[in-house]
């Protein structure tokens, strides 16, 4: 099985690769995304640490003066092919954007600095020979210092999110309540060449796109300035904190390799580790989301509030694994865990964000598991992970109890992801 399994899924990133990066999938999805080039180069680590270290710089240069790495870098060639793309953001018409690339104004979650420590720990030797820690680090300290000032919105040591695309997960029942407040009718009409490639009950819904074009639009107006007060749209994501945590930790590593002090790396990450603990919800054994603008806690059990798990010292860690091996997430009878929680009457099992099980959500829910001495679930995910990638194509995302595929195929951090699970057996965190 591995041999052709893992021809197959290098094929996917060789089809998929475009000069310096690779694009999540030809068609849908045609330009460079954030935190979807950190998951390929994952596994593109395992076929060349080279190009797994190109797919990391190129993203690093489409970084912004504020240190914000941007969403998407445009190819101007596929513009009419995905929207909203470089003419909807103009991103060289804002202050301090940069100025060989057009990119978008928001940003993904901050996995970069993680990724950048695997390639590295790949292959020390080419990393050393491409001086390709020392170029990364000073942009991956000015990204964090950029969510460290500008997107800690309340002083609770955690970042904000002003968008659903910023999460990764954009229509997470999380963001449900905040975007009922927001618009659905923007200024910009918008086309959605989305829909050529996937069937629109597997998509966001027109409104949606409504109100995510609404706020998108009033960022970009202010010149997507974060200190724009009023803006209705202000959330920390659980998930997004923990991959800020677990990238400080890869921060304190990197740091150690280049001979500085990783303690300020460590103690951020402890702060970070400590701030999500506040997000626990006893009702539902996981963490919620925090709603900034109306200072609540959205009381929703999503596979974003489970993987704080990844952190070795999160607090509640009994109840999270409860959680996670539980009927909400893999206790159901579910081959990968659901994007959100199975026994919620509102789950839709194909539809994107709203129930669906994803290859990076699995993947992370790997590296929890045996992170917190779950050996044996660890390697159940990881079989089915393995198996439902080369039965359906590598898709973008399944039906967590069928593994019926949706979504788009031949989806690179599908792809990428299989190889980095073939080659691991018992995982560690940043290993
Ligand atoms: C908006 C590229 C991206 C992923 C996201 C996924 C999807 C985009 C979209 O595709 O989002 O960023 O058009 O729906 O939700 O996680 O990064 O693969």
């Amino acid at each position: 099985m591995s041999a052709s399994i893992i021809a197959r899924a290098v094929a996917v990133l060789e089809g998929n690769w475009n000069r310096t990066h690779t694009l999540p999938a030809t068609g849908l999805y045609p330009h460079q995304w954030s935190w979807d080039s950190a998951f390929i180069a994952m596994g593109l680590r395992h076929i060349s640490a080279r190009r797994a270290g190109q797919e990391l710089d190129a993203l690093l240069a489409g970084q912004w003066d504020d240190g914000r790495i941007p969403q998407i870098i445009f190819d101007p060639h596929r513009d009419a092919d995905y929207s909203p793309g470089a003419t909807f953001w103009r991103s060289s018409t804002i202050p301090g954007s940069p100025g060989e690339v057009e990119t978008a104004g928001l940003i993904q979650p901050p996995n970069q600095a993680w990724a950048v420590w695997a390639v590295h720990a790949s292959d020390p030797e080419e990393s050393v020979r491409r001086n390709f820690l020392a170029r990364a680090y000073p942009r991956l300290l000015a990204w964090h210092e950029y969510l460290r000032t500008r997107r800690d919105r309340r002083g609770s040591g955690l970042a904000c999110i002003v968008h659903p695309w910023e999460s990764g997960t954009d229509n997470s029942p999380l963001w449900d309540e905040a975007l009922s407040r927001v618009s659905d009718q923007p200024k910009h009409r918008f086309e959605r060449p989305d829909l050529l490639h996937t069937n629109s009950s597997e998509r966001p819904s027109d409104r949606e796109y409504g109100r995510y074009f609404w706020l998108a639009e009033r960022y970009r107006d202010h010149d997507c300035d974060d200190v724009d007060s009023g803006y209705p749209f202000l959330i920390e994501d659980p998930l997004f904190n923990t991959l800020y945590a677990v990238s400080e930790l890869a921060l304190a590593r990197i740091a150690q390799a280049l001979g500085k002090d990783p303690q300020p790396h460590e103690r951020r990450s402890r702060e970070i580790t400590d701030a999500l603990g506040q997000l626990f919800s006893s009702r539902l054994g996981c963490l919620g989301a925090w709603d900034v603008v109306q200072d609540t806690l959205v009381d929703k059990a999503t596979i974003n509030g489970v993987l704080p798990l990844l952190l070795p010292t999160i607090s509640h860690a009994s109840e999270l694994v409860a959680t996670l091996e539980g009927p909400r997430f893999l206790g159901g009878g579910t081959l990968l865990p659901p994007s959100y929680d199975a026994t919620a009457a509102d789950l839709e099992p194909e539809l994107y964000w709203r129930g669906p099980a994803w290859f990076n959500m699995a993947w992370l829910s790997i590296i929890a598991l045996d992170t917190h001495g779950r050996a044996a679930e660890a390697a159940r995910v990881s079989a089915n992970l393995v198996r439902l990638a080369e039965e359906n194509d590598f898709p973008e995302y399944v039906n967590p109890w069928t593994g019926s595929p949706h979504g788009t195929r031949r989806f690179s951090w599908t792809a990428a992801l299989t190889l980095d699970t073939l080659k691991h057996k018992d995982r560690k965190l940043l290993g």
